[in-house]
């Protein structure tokens, strides 16, 4: 079927130089944490597929060209005539920060459900090798969640290998409602990937790499922002610091870093290994600006050992 399969709402992006109370020009683009993960791995050459619903309007447009653009396959998404696409505003206030609003409520994505899930994976073929869940689907509302939910038994069955990134929005839900939604999913998970301050979303014990481990995880990955990556499994405790890049834009670093990391796995390379491809990955798109315009190709990769020039 596919190398990688993930499913969750990607919206139109507009990015402004300023506050957009003044008004003036904004840039035009797409977001969504699943997509740029899509987007990521299809860059570096693997077969990637978004399940996702869109309007049937030029924001929605907008979003299934670059994907198709990006050689992301659409096969399962679907445009829904009812609702709207959903928008995100990145108003870029001081140096890296950004005021970020959503204008996702009632959107197409989050029509998203279970049976979308149910037709993908019914698809003739075998099933994918990979299913990327993030806890964002989880959040748009009942039928996403049970979305993430069929996908993650239906994995499960299938035997892919299933990758949760905890990814808590506090926009959109408490990380009370957060854990109640994912703690459940845990004895299904192969991979975690959160940063610091998003593991008790997923556990209250006091060593929680340790605690998910022993709840059946086999590697959790936390991530350190400009402190690098830990990935942590029975056997190993690995450390990479983050690459040194100047910081232009820290949205979709966390996507990034989750494509690195899922392409070493797909390529059979060892926890060390994927973790280097992963700060790699994270480091090209905090480098640059967008989400995942940054992210780079296979030959790109070496590109940060060789500096300016090389
Ligand atoms: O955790 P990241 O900064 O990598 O995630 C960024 C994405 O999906 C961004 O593209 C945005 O659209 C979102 O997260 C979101 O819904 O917040
Ligand atoms: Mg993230």
């Amino acid at each position: 079927m596919t190398d990688l399969l993930t499913l969750g709402e990607t919206m139109a992006a507009f990015r402004t130089t300023g506050p957009l109370r003044l008004g003036g020009t904004a840039g035009i683009s797409v977001a969504g944490s699943e997509s740029n993960v899509a987007i990521g791995l299809a860059r570096l050459g693997h077969q990637a597929t978004w399940v996702g619903v869109t309007g049937a309007d030029e924001p929605g447009e907008l979003v299934r060209r670059t994907l198709r653009a990006e050689g992301v396959d659409l096969t399962w998404s679907r445009v829904d005539e009812a609702a709207p696409t959903g928008l995100i505003i990145f108003e870029n206030r001081v140096a890296d920060i950004n005021r970020v609003t959503y204008h996702r409520s009632g959107s197409a994505g989050s029509r998203l459900g279970p049976a979308d899930v149910t037709r993908a994976f019914d698809a003739p073929g075998p099933p994918p090798r990979l299913l990327h869940v993030t806890g964002i689907t989880c959040a748009l509302g009942v039928e996403p969640y049970q979305a993430v939910v069929e996908a993650v038994r239906r994995a499960r069955t299938a035997g892919s290998t299933i990758c949760l990134d905890v990814n808590h929005r506090n926009r959109l839900w408490s990380v009370s409602e957060a854990a109640a939604a994912l703690r459940p999913l845990l004895p299904s998970i192969d991979l975690v990937v959160a940063s610091d301050d998003e593991l008790s979303v997923l556990t209250d014990a006091a060593d929680p790499a340790a605690a998910l481990l022993s709840a059946g995880v086999a590697e959790v990955v936390v991530k350190h922002g400009a402190g690098g990556a830990t990935s942590h499994s029975a056997t190993d405790t690995i450390h990479r610091p983050a690459r040194t890049v100047p910081v232009v834009d820290t949205v979709g670093a966390g996507d990034a870093f989750v494509a690195g990391l899922l392409s070493g796995w797909l390529d059979g390379v060892d926890a060390s290994g994927r973790l280097d491809r992963a700060v790699t990955t994270g480091a090209f798109a905090v480098a640059t600006r967008g989400d995942w315009e940054g992210l780079p190709d296979r030959a790109e990769l070496a590109l940060l050992d060789h500096g300016p020039g090389g």
